[in-house]
Order: structure tokens, then C-alpha cells, then sequence
């Protein structure tokens, strides 16, 4: 399988995020995307590449140009008001608060396309989710091309992220990004299974309408779990995407039989759909050990998941998005991969 990667994800480096109450140590950190690197290189998984760049058209098709304008200005701006920490939104247009002003001062404008406290904004952070989006639509492009996988090692991650708001460490929907180019280069339908133990709420939110893109996630159920506020069983889609969304809340605690259980189901549903590819949201934090998470997947569990998501045979594109244990992040991300191919070969 062909990995794509960038370096560039380094330049987004938060110390501190706020969780619990309080300024903890930053989880999506660096080390993150690098240990599962030194696996790839360690198994021989695959050779490994740069992404390509594309034309900001590409994000265009899932971003708001407001938003994107936002984040690239953002560092500018915050430096301009006497700045240079990490940034954190603190006010939101909440119930019976304005949400069609943009205000001027980036206290205002962070809190307009924040969604949540947690997602520390820095100097490089622009620079790293740009590349995090190319990484993915390079991998897209390898499957476009012909191969029957690829993997996207983004980093940032995507998933939360929607049209025109970041949170959850997200700023780019890099599946989102990644479905909408292979849309354009020709497929017809494209599912997208998210299985980090957190709720896409940015993918959900940015295809509900749509019924050529099919999205299905298996999550820890939002009434005890973030993103809290999507991500339940009653959301299948709106509009003309009534029935292309899917969505599998599990309680804390959930193990693999449990898991696979869930995932069984999901996979029958995207077999009965028919779309040409597959794009994996690929969340490493279902994990027993997961330092933010609660189900109990083993490392061979991992393996095991790999191998069932070929069952449905298409062409896939693995995206990696969360996963926070980072000395065994490597293992358990090769395993999906390796148990994926074993299976297909
Ligand atoms: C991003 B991804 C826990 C704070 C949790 C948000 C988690 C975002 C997960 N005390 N903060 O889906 O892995
Ligand atoms: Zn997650």
C-alpha cells in the first residue's frame, strides 16, 4: 500500500489544550503522526511519498472561502493584537446571539468559527492543515489512478471539522476533501466509514444533503461522549440525503465482539449502497489504552478490523484522523492497514 506523508504537520506543535477543567499537556501532538511513520518504515507497509499540491479550488469544494481566509490570517492577526501564545476561542454566539455577523476583532472571529475550547490554534498550524489536506488528496489520487488502497497519514486530523468551523484539533476535513476530489474525478458514489471512537460531526454535517456520498460512523454515543452534539441513531440524513447517513453510538466500554458486531452491520449497509470507493476515517482511539477514550480494542483487535474492512472489497482510502496512545499509535495503525491487506491479497 502507498502512504502518503508531509513533514510540514510538525509546524503545528500545541503544548497545552484545555480539557477537564484546566490547561492540560496537548494529545494531538507531533509524536503522533511520526511513531506511526517509523512503523510504516519499520514493517515495510509501503513506500512512502510526499503529497502533491493542489489549487485551493480543491478545499474550496468543502470550505467556505471565509473560513479559509480565516485561517490563513489568523496567526497575522492574533500577533497584531499583541499576541504569541496559543490561541483558544472563549465566547460563542450561543442561543439568541448572532451568528450572520462576523466581528473584526479575532476574539470575535475565533469564536465565529470555533465549535469548542479544545483546539489550540499556533503559528504553523495554516501551513500543517494545508498539507494534511494535500497528504489526503494525494492518497485519493493513487486510488483514482488504480490502485485498490492508499493511506493519507494527515495530521492535523479531519473529521470535526466542517464547512466553516474547527474543533475537536481539527481545521480541514481531510476525508471530506478527499471524497469531494474523487467526486470530481469521476466516481460516482463514495462512502465514508468513520471509525475513530469519536462522532465526525464536521463530515456528517458537510454531506447530510447529499446523496452521493454516503456516510457511516461507529462512535461513542454523544450522550456521554464528544463532540455531545451530533452523532445520534435518529440522524440519517436531510433532504435529498435522507438515508445516507448512518450512524452507530456505542456505550463506554465496548470490546471487540461488541465493535465488530456494530461494524458488521455498517458494512452490510455501505455493500447495499454501491458507491465506487471507500474513504476510511481512520481513528486509532477505540483503543484500550486510549488516554481520552473509553472501548477496549486490543492491538490484535486492530488487525482483526483491518481484515473485515476488506470484506466489502472496494477500492479504499485510509484518512488517519485521532488515536492518543502514542507509544502502541504505531502498532495499532499498521494492524488496521496490514490486516487490510493480508486480507485482500
Ligand atoms: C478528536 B478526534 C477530553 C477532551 C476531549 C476533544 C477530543 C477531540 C478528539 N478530556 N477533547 O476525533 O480524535
Ligand atoms: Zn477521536
Amino acid at each position: 500500500m502507498r502512504i502518503v506523508y508531509s513533514p510540514e504537520h510538525t509546524k503545528h506543535d500545541p503544548k497545552k489544550e484545555i480539557s477537564d477543567g484546566q490547561l492540560t499537556d496537548a494529545v494531538e501532538v507531533p509524536s503522533r503522526a511520526k511513531t506511526v511513520l517509523a512503523r510504516i518504515e519499520e514493517t515495510g507497509l509501503g513506500p512512502v511519498e510526499p503529497p502533491k499540491t493542489f489549487p485551493q479550488d480543491a478545499l474550496l469544494r468543502v470550505h467556505s472561502v471565509d473560513y479559509l481566509n480565516f485561517l490563513k490570517e489568523f496567526w497575522t492577526e492574533w500577533r497584531a493584537e499583541g499576541r504569541d501564545g496559543e490561541a483558544f476561542p472563549f465566547v460563542w454566539p450561543g442561543r439568541g446571539l448572532r451568528r450572520d455577523k462576523v466581528p473584526a476583532h479575532i476574539d470575535g472571529r475565533l469564536g465565529h468559527y470555533a465549535f469548542d475550547a479544545g483546539s489550540p490554534m499556533t503559528e504553523g498550524t495554516w501551513d500543517a492543515a494545508l498539507a494534511s489536506a494535500h497528504v489526503a488528496l494525494t492518497a485519493a489520487d493513487i486510488v483514482c489512478g488504480g490502485d485498490t488502497s492508499a493511506f493519507g497519514l494527515c495530521r492535523p486530523p479531519g473529521h470535526h471539522a466542517g464547512r466553516d468551523t474547527f474543533g475537536g484539533y481539527c481545521f480541514l476535513n481531510n476525508a471530506a476533501i478527499a471524497a469531494e476530489h474523487m467526486l470530481d474525478k469521476g466516481c460516482h458514489a463514495v462512502t465514508i466509514l468513520d471509525i475513530d471512537y469519536h462522532h465526525g460531526n464536521g463530515t456528517q454535517a458537510i454531506f447530510e444533503e447529499r446523496s452521493d456520498v454516503f456516510f457511516v460512523s461507529l462512535h461513542a454515543d454523544p450522550v456521554m461522549e464528544y463532540p455531545f452534539f451530533l452523532g445520534y441513531a435518529d440522524e440519517t440524513g436531510r433532504g435529498a440525503g435522507e438515508g445516507f447517513t448512518a450512524n452507530y453510538p456505542l456505550p463506554f466500554g465496548t470490546d471487540w465482539p461488541k465493535y465488530r458486531e456494530a461494524l458488521s452491520h455498517a458494512l452490510d449497509r455501505i455493500d447495499k449502497a454501491g458507491s465506487d470507493v471507500l474513504i476510511v476515517s481512520l481513528g486509532l482511539d477505540t483503543f484500550e489504552h486510549d488516554p481520552i477514550s473509553r472501548f477496549k480494542l486490543t492491538s490484535g483487535d486492530f488487525l482483526s478490523l483491518g481484515a473485515e474492512l476488506d470484506r466489502v472489497g472496494m477500492p479504499t482510502v485510509f484518512i488517519f484522523e485521532g488515536g492518543y496512545a502514542v507509544e502502541e499509535l504505531g502498532v495499532n495503525c499498521v494492524n488496521v492497514l496490514t490486516g487490510f491487506e493480508r486480507e485482500a491479497a
